[in-house]
């Protein structure tokens, strides 16, 4: 079983934020914005359904999925487009793949050394993010 990806993280990096933003066509006004931002994510599991809440003090995202199941996506607030979006597990991975407008668009989860690492694509740019588990225990 690959440790679990649920709980409540905190961003402590974020390689390539800017040309990942600028791939999706995100304006220069907003990437300035969004990239003082210590992005936040919570992530439940509810039976076969996952639940990926994305916060920050400027926008939030949630997207709910099962895996293995396609779905409709809008990316409400990032860069607004409707997806085709299927996630499944390779290894101790989890995969999204986005389809529509943007080639190449998607993103992967995994656990590693305890933090939880994002690797976000679109048209060929790689951005990196690793999250800090910052999940109450009690
Ligand atoms: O996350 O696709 O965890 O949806 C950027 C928000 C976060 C900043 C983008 C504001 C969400 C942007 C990344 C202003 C235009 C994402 C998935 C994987 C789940």
């Amino acid at each position: 079983m690959p440790a679990s990806l649920s709980g409540k993280w905190e961003m402590i990096s974020n390689v390539n934020f800017d040309n990942y933003m600028i791939a999706l066509g995100i304006s220069a006004s907003l990437r300035k914005i969004a990239a003082k931002l210590t992005l936040k994510k919570k992530i439940e599991r509810q039976e076969d359904q996952f639940i990926v809440k994305t916060t920050s003090t400027f926008r939030n995202y949630t997207v709910t999925f099962k895996v293995g199941q396609e779905f409709n996506e809008f990316t409400k607030g990032l860069d607004n487009r409707h997806l085709k979006s299927l996630v499944r597990w390779e290894g101790n991975k989890l995969i999204c793949e986005q389809t529509g407008e943007k080639k190449n668009r998607g993103w992967t989860h995994w656990i590693e050394d305890d933090k939880l690492h994002l690797e976000l694509f679109c048209e060929g740019q790689v951005c990196k993010q690793v999250y800090k588990n910052v999940s109450k225990t009690r």
